[in-house]
């Protein structure tokens, strides 16, 4: 039998060829590796174990989104795993108001953990791709008590970031800084066996992803954009185009992770005060990071994901994400559409 490596051995070799994984940020992978799993299982059991549907006090989540059962299951385990370790100082999810810091009773790291517990909740339902994405940061001061404060890091500071896509497979994928690394959960073993190394994102593309039933809203970059990929063979772009949206954003990621293509979440007319749809700290920033190491490009139309200072922990943004040429051509569009300064 060929040899398999697992994630620890993965993570081990990593420290010990380019000494950049403390153990702390080790466990804490690890730990959230973990706590994917067991999101996994009750993602699986679906009806079976009564983890469908709406959460039974309708609680609407500090984005005004009712929350689903499983959102606040994927919550709690996430919590509930990372609170004990050493490994953290505080956490910050799409579905708690405010940063939960880690409780006295145990010793606090130097780490800063975000989350989305549960991206694509509008699929829990319909048994399609849904996920967990996370994002880690160093606790910068030291001097004082932890604030929400210490959260607000432009992501290209973030020190690990990945996403566990629960689909007809599922799979965790990771980046320390080194690449993207993929991982599949072997059910029976429980562990996570690496099946991609060095994942990269082909530079061109003919595959696109937006929702398109928001097109009267969009800005006229985007139009622009999308107008010459629906134009085909016979518009500008002479190849005619494909498009995708599963509404999960680590699906839509995962694919063009794996064979290139554009996802984008434009800022749009139905909300013109906010800047997009998408959260800049637990959904845009990992996956920004995951996409420029396997050689993409994330940008909010003007500007760098990865380089957005943000201003408050729940803070949107717009996405333009995936191959290289696709997205740097968008965000031309918005520089020609640009008011002259
Ligand atoms: P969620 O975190 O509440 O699930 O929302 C984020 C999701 C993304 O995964 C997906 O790309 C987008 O919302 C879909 O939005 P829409 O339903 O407007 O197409
Ligand atoms: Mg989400």
């Amino acid at each position: 039998m060929s040899h398999r490596v697992s994630l620890t051995q993965y993570l081990v070799e990593q420290q010990r060829e380019h000494g950049h994984i403390p153990p702390q940020l080790r466990l804490l992978i690890e730990v959230v590796a973990r706590a994917c799993k067991r999101i996994a299982i009750s993602v699986n059991k679906g009806a079976l174990g009564d983890v469908l549907g709406t959460a039974e006090d309708q609680n609407e989540n500090v984005q005004g989104e009712i929350q689903k059962k499983l959102d606040v299951i994927a919550n709690e385990v996430l919590v509930e795993a990372n609170e004990w370790g050493g490994h953290l100082a505080a956490m910050a999810s799409e579905e708690m108001d405010t940063i939960h810091v880690v409780p006295n009773r145990y010793p606090q790291g130097e780490f800063l953990l975000m989350f989305d517990p549960l991206d694509g909740s509008s699929n829990i339902d319909v048994n399609v791709s849904i996920g967990t994405i996370f994002s880690v940061l160093r606790k910068v001061n030291n001097s004082r008590g932890i604030s929400e404060e210490d959260f607000l890091q432009p992501g290209k500071q973030q020190a690990a970031a990945g996403y566990c896509v629960y689909g007809p497979q599922t799979t965790l994928v990771l980046t320390v800084g080194e690449g993207v690394v993929m991982f599949t959960l072997d059910r029976e073993m429980g562990s996570w066996v690496l099946t991609e190394k060095d994942v990269r994102i082909p530079e061109d593309t003919k595959e696109f992803a937006i929702n398109m039933s928001n097109m009267r809203h969009w800005g006229p970059p985007v139009r622009r954009y999308i107008d010459e990929c629906l134009a085909g063979k016979e518009g500008p772009r002479g190849k005619d185009y494909n498009m995708r949206w599963v509404a999960s954003m680590v699906a839509d990621v995962h694919r063009i992770l794996t064979r290139g293509g554009i996802f984008l979440y434009p800022w749009d007319k139905r909300e013109p005060n906010k800047p997009g749809k998408l959260r800049l700290m637990y959904e845009a920033n990992p996956m920004a990071y995951l996409v420029e190491q396997a050689g993409g490009m994330a940008t909010n139309g003007t500007q760098r994901i990865l380089d957005v200072v943000p201003g408050k922990l729940h803070e949107r943004v717009a996405v333009m994400l995936g191959s290289k040429n696709e997205v740097q051509r968008i965000t031309d569009y918005h520089r020609e559409a640009a008011p002259a300064a």
